[in-house]
């Protein structure tokens, strides 16, 4: 996945994440002045990490790892911070996993949830450029059928990577717009199929239960599909995402994770949580609002990114 410059995208996901490490080195650097890496201070670098949002479980277990690490007499908060990043890393690398698209199954369908408004139809509008790119056949399926002005929106992303976008009548049904997509994607040897689905909150049974209803009718037309469902949520949300990853997974059998809005997030931390909690791979994250602002998840540039440091 590439767009933009190196330093552009770079430079979103420092900024973005800025409002995170900036408390997170601030808090750190306050704590080691003149205060050696004992277990008072490792109490309190834990209550550090857990009000930034990287939860008890993950803060324990990376406190813990740094008071098996030798350091000088008297630790300099940037010490600890490289060391934070790097044991971060450790814990972020296994689930820094691109999506990848499988040929062989004509169209590859990738299904997209989450809540209202954490980025879907933009991710999709993104995914389907940077597929395009590849020289993939993209087809886009508009079912979110709550909102008229859902569709138009798609539409317009549709325009800008040259993918189809195949929908319905306001209200129509969601899962049946899906089944006629994923027909008309294999009658046009697409590679690639992305649905979009309505935001839904997790309270909402019978929007959940559309939900299952949209991949049942998919597994209709070929019982392996959908190939990738993707749960995109908002970074900025912090620990809500714990909950939101959890009701999608029992409703449905989400296969990765996309993170939007990292460049504006002061709850970067939850990233790290979600990666201890659930092992999901965490395909792509968002960095802008831009066509170009969706990058693979990079593991270490990530954990020192949130440490604040180069
Ligand atoms: N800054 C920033 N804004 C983003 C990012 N991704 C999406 N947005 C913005 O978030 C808002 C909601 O995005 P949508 O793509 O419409 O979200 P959605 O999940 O499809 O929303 P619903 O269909 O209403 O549930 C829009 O204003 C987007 O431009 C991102 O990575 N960074
Ligand atoms: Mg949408």
């Amino acid at each position: 996945m590439s767009a933009g410059t190196e330093g552009g995208w770079l430079g979103r996901l420092k900024a973005g994440l800025s409002k995170s490490s900036q408390k997170l080195t601030g808090s750190i650097t306050e704590l080691f002045i003149n205060r050696r890496l004992d277990a008072r201070t490792l109490e309190s670098l834990e209550d550090i990490l857990i009000s930034a949002d990287l939860g008890v479980k993950t803060a324990t277990h990376l406190t813990e790892n740094l008071a098996g690490r030798r350091f000088e007499e008297d630790v300099a908060s940037e010490a600890v911070r490289a060391a934070l990043a790097e044991e971060i890393s450790e814990i972020l690398r296994p689930v820094a996993i691109p999506l990848s698209i499988n040929p062989s199954y004509a169209p590859h369908v990738v299904l997209v949830c989450g809540v209202n408004g954490s980025g879907k139809t933009t991710t999709i509008g993104k995914l389907a450029k940077q597929f395009a790119d590849e020289g993939r056949n993209v087809m886009i399926a508009a079912a979110d059928t709550f909102r008229a002005a859902a569709v138009e929106q798609l539409e317009a992303w549709g325009e800008r990577s040259g993918s189809p976008v195949i929908k319905s009548s306001p209200g129509g049904d969601a899962a049946a717009l899906a089944y006629t997509a994923f027909e008309q994607a294999k009658t046009a040897a697409s590679d690639v199929l992305i649905i979009d689905t309505a935001g839904r909150l997790q309270n909402r049974k019978d929007l959940m239960s559309e939900l299952e209803k949209i991949v049942r009718v998919l597994a209709k037309v070929d019982e392996a599909a959908p190939h990738s469902i993707l749960l995109v949520m908002d970074a900025t949300v912090g620990q809500n995402a714990h909950s939101q990853v959890q009701v999608f997974q029992e409703a449905v059998d989400v296969t990765g994770l996309v993170l939007t809005k990292l460049d504006g997030s002061a709850k970067g931390g939850v990233v790290v949580a979600l990666a201890q909690k659930f092992g999901l791979p965490l395909h792509a994250v968002g960095v802008g609002e831009g066509i170009g602002d969706l990058r693979h998840f990079e593991a270490e540039t990530f954990a020192r990114s949130l440490m604040g440091l180069d």
